[in-house]
């Protein structure tokens, strides 16, 4: 089990999937951390330090090493507490949930953005959004969760973005994405996922994260 004196600070965001994920892992691990809230309207000069690249959080500070980019936080966290393991030994499992994490911030990621510009117009965009979730349907029918029966890599990666992020912003445009009669396994993984505290200590609060996608939705539009 983690001491106190692990010395653990994280710069994040309440509202962002990318941060939450990091939480989950040290909450899994049962790492203490001191939480430091940041304002990405206004950057404070601390993070503009500690991530000069990208300007961005999830930062991890762990005895003074600076970590960047939350899947390779999560890697790091994994391999630094080795109780609770987060990504599958296996190499292959492994390489495949690096995959399903991939594209999960990738391209599940980017058509929020397209079906906020329906460039090519709303029912293509629902339609190419869905299309990726048919992958991750298969992906989890048969599995309590992508980890097995504990939470894992993905789930913390697809838990934190997909239900809890941008599913609440297509329903701030008024769209469902995520309909139970097309995926009903996508919705028992995102049921399953709530029997956890790690994860639901981890979900923005409902209303607020639409509010907030609104005006995500509304800087992406006029980008
Ligand atoms: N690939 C990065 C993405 C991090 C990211 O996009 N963070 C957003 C918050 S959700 C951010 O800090 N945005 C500030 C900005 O873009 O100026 C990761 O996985 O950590």
């Amino acid at each position: 089990m983690a001491k106190r004196e692990e010395d653990v600070k994280l710069l994040g965001f309440w509202a962002s999937p990318f941060s939450r994920r990091v939480e989950m892992a040290l909450k899994l691990k049962g790492v203490p951390y001191e939480y430091l809230e940041q304002d990405l309207m206004n950057k404070s000069p601390v993070l503009l330090e500690l991530n000069p690249v990208y300007k961005k959080v999830p930062v991890l500070v762990h005895k003074g090493k600076i970590l960047l980019e939350s899947q390779l936080i999560l890697e790091y966290i994994d391999q630094t507490w080795t109780n609770n393991p987060i990504l599958p030994r296996d190499p292959y499992e492994k390489a495949m949930a690096l995959f399903w994490a991939k594209v999960v911030d990738e391209q599940v990621k980017i058509r929020f953005s397209t079906l906020v510009k329906a460039e090519k117009g709303v029912e293509v965009a629902i339609e190419e959004a869905r299309e990726l979730l048919t992958f991750l349907e298969k992906e989890i029918t048969g599995k309590y969760l992508f980890g097995g029966k504990t939470i894992g890599f993905l789930d913390m990666v697809a838990g934190s973005m997909i239900p809890f992020c941008l599913a609440r912003g297509w329903e701030g445009m008024g769209i469902d994405m995520i309909p139970e009669e097309k995926f009903p396994e996508l919705n028992r993984w995102i049921k399953n996922l709530q029997d956890f505290e790690i994860v639901t200590e981890c979900i923005p609060p409902r209303e607020k994260q639409i509010e907030h996608m609104k005006k995500v939705a509304v800087r992406i539009k006029s980008a």
